[in-house]
């Protein structure tokens, strides 16, 4: 357990603040500058000193190793009088968000063909996601379909792909996908989209996916906030929540995964502030999102079942497993768990070296209250219900905001360990 300080989880939002907006109305970062400044026994006291830097933005809400901290233009000389152990994550993140905005145009495929592996070179826009996902059905239509779960609160569809093998449409236990919920962590949806293609394009030609597919139908949804992801691409690269408002606040945004009808109550793991980053709604499942994905889930489970479930998010390289609620509670296959997400670790790692941290979310991490897994756990009866942080690890020098060349070898690592996993559990 690293820290359970309700202070660590109730960060600053990332409201605009005086942050300019450029002249498309996007904030542009320019001259923001990012660290990763040591913490380890100085923890409370580098937290304490950064206080005096009001418009600095926190990444990270697990800071017993590092804290990442983005500083404004203005307040670059007060943190460097600051003097702290640190080292810098984005020179410039103004122009990282400039060089990752670079999105190559996707044209649509003709009829039936499979979109071009050349998706994964850059990031994209969100209506390009959407085209990606109806070109991949059409291109296999007798092993795959879209489906809606309902709107979000701007009234996007929320919408997933089904995968099934020689038995035909629904009729194995669901492997389940949730992507950005966070709609900042855009290498979630990427990765979620690697892994749809690879199972879909080597079905017909690999033993070990064919066998896969014909065990698990799978429900893959890419963006489960997709009106948070559309307001990173329009206004504010940094946005985490949705678009909700409160009456009775200005501040905007629900953190879904603190939303969830499961253990919501409890008072240690999530902020009941609408200006946080972690901000739980006025009541369990009070967001549109939410409700969308608690009726699908239950037709999931009302149906056969589900195997696994797991929710990507960046960053930190994590692979975490039941309990978020609890430090203590352990899952009632709990050795099983940690058993398969070590041989997932370890798969992983074999493409680049990637290491994965793996534990309890709440042990290994910090406490959440209605967060998805353990809904799925506990409500859902998912046999397995995991979290996995993407890249960037804490070795590495950034976050978020990933560049696109890492695009690539985050899928190829989670899909290697994706086919251990699903063969083996
Ligand atoms: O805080 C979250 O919802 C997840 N981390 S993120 O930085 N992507 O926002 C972690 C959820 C996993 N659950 C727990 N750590 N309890
Ligand atoms: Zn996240």
């Amino acid at each position: 357990m690293k820290s359970l300080l309700l202070s660590s989880l109730l960060f600053a939002s990332a409201a605009l603040g005086t942050r300019v907006p450029g002249a498309n109305g996007k904030i542009t970062y320019d001259g923001y500058k990012a660290f990763r400044i040591h913490t380890g026994e100085n923890e409370a006291l580098v937290k304490e000193l950064v206080e005096s830097l009001p418009e600095a933005i926190k990444f990270n809400m697990d800071t017993a190793e590092h804290l990442d901290l983005v500083v404004p233009p203005k307040e670059l000389k007060a943190f460097e009088a600051l003097n702290l152990d640190s080292v810098v994550i984005y020179e410039d993140l103004g122009a990282d968000i400039r060089a990752e905005g670079d999105f190559a145009t996707y044209e649509t495929t003709a009829a039936r063909a499979v979109p071009s592996l050349t998706w994964f070179n850059s990031y994209h826009a969100y209506a390009d996601h959407v085209t990606f996902f109806n070109d991949l059905a059409g291109a296999f239509p007798s092993n795959s379909e879209i489906f809606t779960v309902g709107q979000s609160l701007q009234g996007r569809d929320i919408f997933g792909i089904h995968l099934w093998g020689s038995g035909g449409k629904g009729s194995k236990p669901a492997v389940y996908f949730h992507g950005t919920v966070h709609a900042r962590e855009w290498i979630s949806a990427k990765v979620v989209e690697y892994v749809t293609y690879q199972l879909l394009v080597n079905y017909s030609t690999d033993a070990a996916v064919k066998a896969i597919l014909d065990k698990y139908d799978f429900y893959i949804l890419p963006f489960v906030n997709p009106d948070g992801f559309v307001y990173t691409q329009t206004t504010n690269r940094l946005w985490r929540k949705n678009r909700q408002t409160r009456s009775g606040s200005s501040c905007v945004g629900t953190d879904i995964n603190r939303n969830w009808p499961y253990k919501w109550e409890l008072t240690n793991g999530a902020s009941t502030n609408p200006c946080d980053e972690t901000y739980k709604g006025q009541a369990a499942g009070d967001t549109p999102e939410n409700k969308a994905l608690v009726a699908f889930t239950k037709t999931l489970v009302a149906s056969k079942g589900i195997k696994l479930y797991i929710d990507w998010h960046s960053y930190g390289n994590y692979i975490l497993t039941p309990y978020g609620y609890s430090c203590s509670a352990t899952p009632s296959n709990n050795a099983r768990q940690l058993e398969l997400a070590r041989g997932l670790n370890t798969r992983i790692q074999q493409s680049y070296g990637t290491r994965h941290t793996v534990g309890g979310a709440c042990s290994t991490l910090y406490a959440t209250t209605g967060d998805s897994t353990d809904y799925l756990t506990d409500v859902s009866k998912a046999e397995f219900a995991w979290t996995i942080e993407l890249r960037p690890g804490s070795g590495t020098s950034n976050g978020f905001v990933l560049p696109a060349a890492q695009i690539l070898p985050s899928g190829v690592e989670q899909w290697e360990g994706m086919k251990y996993l699903l063969a083996t559990m």
